[in-house]
């Protein structure tokens, strides 16, 4: 199977920012996936560099319009690479290969009669590039830019986009899933159930000089919308070249809904009258607003990719736009909620499922993948894996990156509470349970592989990370193609495993909330208080004490300390807590325990760490020890349900 993927070709105006990078990630992540289901795939994406808002643009700096058009291509082309994102192709609308398309495709469609000369007056808007219709106004102004429309009267070459409507909507209704989300394609058809103005596509050079001369009237240049469709063909070699035999019948393009009318009216009326068959698909998904406000340069809250994955790292920034926005609505930004995120979703859930496993493996079988023991086997995380990855295929398929992902988040889910279930640490302590031991681990380790597989078109870079950890290599053909690895036990025993490196540490809030140290402040010793003989206390002071249920998701030694572990807990809410079992119990043991806690005790400081509560558990003394053990509690209870 063959896939041609790509991205709008972006205004050379303005530098790239969130709105970009996300459309970019979708059509790179979309790319990938293909390619691990074995297609050869095509994905191209570049910058349109002609008509009035790049010129006004380079003028503003006083240079000629290619050299500014240089520059801020250069800036797209090498902002692709930090964000992990490989085009096949990178396209730009000067490219000498392009302009002769452009002139070739302009004088085939003229010989077709399909182009005409005309008088037109009309409403026209800077901002969108194009004649408005006096529907299309709010309050006079155009919706999109917010500023009056101009009236222009001109001579002008017409596109007879009109001849085309009929068989349009029939080759939407034909096709359903020809656009989509179907709100889209819904607008597109309510568009067309009126009749279809014939579309202006040149611009007289008295009034712009900066566009691709129209090869039958030295007086005009092309209208820019009528240029930019085309890279989608100039950039597979039409007419002759082998790639565009090869990839144009199964082209999708992906865009935001702003440029959703010359992509679903204009480029496929174009293509009708080329005599071409219609690209296969269009993707279109909503805006990326910034805490809730559209980012707009004038505003100030314009967001960089560039800084993104210097704040955060590629992995992360790839991770979040896919899984925060439904692809065709509009998503929210902002810095908390991708740092949330980032402690939720990848340090504490995935992330700690690799540390955990791979901690385990190193400890228990000498850090090497061990064999099963197949009449210890339990199939609970195989069938995870394999109600997972129709539901993850279909849902990359069809562009539901977030619903790709929550199937992606069960299956971790099930994987850490496997562990907490299955307690590999009291099996490896029983020599009786050595063969249930490795299976454990054993089923463990093959279930990260799949996971880096799944992951590898979202995230890369910790993929490769996983795949590296398992002794894989980023690339081993056991991740290689979806149908193929998509079965369980695949990953050989008696591979050995290199040190981990943590997949995702955890990031502070970036306004931390002030925590006021009290009691033990680093190592101080509060005064001793004079505790009043008491007989016992009232139902209401009992009820003073907030005691939860928490839910430990993740853990790890204090530096310096044998006694004390950092530990992350939900009671719902996240926070911290310093507790003094690190001599009882290992951070690997204790997520995705459910542990008591109470919950409103007054903030304090451990060893420089804040600590927001107190952990119960039980003193025992054994064989003259004190061994803390932790009180247990099962479902249905869950973290933040109150104790009393
Ligand atoms: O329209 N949220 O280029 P352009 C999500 N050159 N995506 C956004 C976004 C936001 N806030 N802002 C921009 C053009 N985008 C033409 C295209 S194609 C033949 C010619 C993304 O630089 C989104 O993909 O204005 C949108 O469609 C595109 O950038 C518009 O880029």
């Amino acid at each position: 199977m063959t896939t041609y993927i790509t991205t709008p070709i972006y205004y050379v105006n303005a530098q790239p920012h969130l709105g970009h990078a996300y459309t970019t990630i979708v059509a790179d992540a979309y790319s990938r996936f293909r390619r691990l289901a074995g297609d050869t795939v095509r994905f191209q994406t570049g910058t349109d560099e002609h008509g009035d808002k790049i010129a006004e643009a380079a003028g503003r700096e006083d240079v000629a319009p290619k050299a500014y058009a240089d520059r801020i291509s250069a800036l797209f082309r090498q902002t692709w690479p930090l964000l992990d994102i490989a085009p096949d192709n990178f396209i730009r609308t000067t490219d000498p290969q392009h302009v002769a398309t452009v002139r070739l495709i302009l004088q085939l469609v003229y010989d077709q009669g399909d182009i005409y000369f005309d008088e037109y007056s009309g409403l026209y808007c800077r901002g969108c590039e194009r004649f408005l219709t006096e529907k299309e106004l709010v309050d006079g102004l155009c919706p999109d830019h917010q500023v009056p429309p101009q009236e222009i009267a001109e001579q002008n070459y017409f596109f007879r986009m009109s001849r085309y409507q009929d068989q349009l909507i029939r080759h939407i209704q034909d096709n359903p899933d020809f656009i989509s989300p179907e709100r889209y394609r819904n607008e597109v058809l309510s568009f067309l159930s009126e009749p279809l103005e014939d579309l202006c596509i040149s611009r007289p050079k008295s009034r712009l000089t900066w566009g691709i001369e129209l090869p039958f009237d030295a007086g005009f240049v092309t209208y820019v919308w009528f240029d930019a469709l085309i890279n989608y063909l100039t950039g597979i070699g039409y007419p002759d070249g082998a790639s565009f035999q090869q990839f144009w019948s199964v082209a999708e393009h992906v865009i935001a809904k702003d440029i959703l009318k010359p992509h679903a009216i204009y480029w496929p009326t174009m293509l009708m009258s080329m005599g071409l068959p219609l690209y296969r698909r269009l993707h279109v998904h909503g805006y990326w607003n910034v805490d809730d406000t559209k980012m707009s340069k004038s505003i100030g809250n314009v967001v960089r990719p560039a800084q993104l994955v210097e704040d955060f790292g590629v992995d992360t920034l790839r991770y979040f736009t896919l899984r925060e926005m439904s692809f065709g609505l509009d998503a929210s930004f902002s810095r908390d909620a991708i740092i949330a995120r980032k402690n939720s979703d990848l340090a504490n859930d995935i992330g700690n499922l690799f540390s955990r496993s791979v901690a385990m493996l190193q400890k228990y079988t000498g850090g090497r993948i061990p064999e099963p023991d197949l009449t210890a086997s339990d199939s609970s995380l195989q069938q995870a894996i394999e109600l997972m990855l129709p539901v993850y295929s279909e849902a990359m398929n069809t562009f539901q990156f977030h619903r790709a992902l929550q199937a992606v988040w069960e299956v971790i889910s099930h994987a850490n509470k496997y562990i907490v279930i299955n307690e590999p640490w009291t099996l490896a302590k029983d020599p009786g349970q050595v063969g249930r031991l490795h299976t454990v681990l054993y089923n463990l380790a093959d279930c990260l592989r799949l996971l880096a597989m799944v992951l590898r078109p979202i995230m890369p870079g910790a993929a490769a990370k996983m795949a590296n950890g398992l002794g894989l290599a980023a690339d081993h053909v056991l991740v290689a193609s979806l149908p193929e690895s998509g079965r369980w036990g695949l990953l050989p025993a008696g591979g050995h495993l290199p040190p981990a490196e943590p997949l995702f540490p955890r990031m502070e809030k970036e306004k931390p909330e002030t925590i006021v140290p009290v009691a033990k402040a680093e190592g101080k010793t509060a005064p001793t208080q004079v505790q009043p003989e008491i007989e016992g206390i009232t139902f209401e002071q009992f009820q003073q004490v907030d005691l939860r249920v928490a839910e430990i998701v993740a853990a790890e030694k204090v530096k310096k300390s044998a006694r004390l572990l950092k530990l992350t807990v939900r009671t719902p809410d996240e926070r911290t807590i310093v507790a003094g079992i690190g001599e009882h119990y290992s951070p690997e043991e204790l997520v995705g325990q459910l542990v008591l806690v109470v919950a409103n005790m007054k903030p304090a400081k451990l060893m420089g760490i804040p600590s927001q509560g107190m952990v119960l558990a039980a003193k025992a003394v054994v064989d003259g020890k004190e061994r803390l053990v932790l009180p247990t509690i099962g479902s249905p209870a869950s973290a933040g349900c109150k104790v009393a």
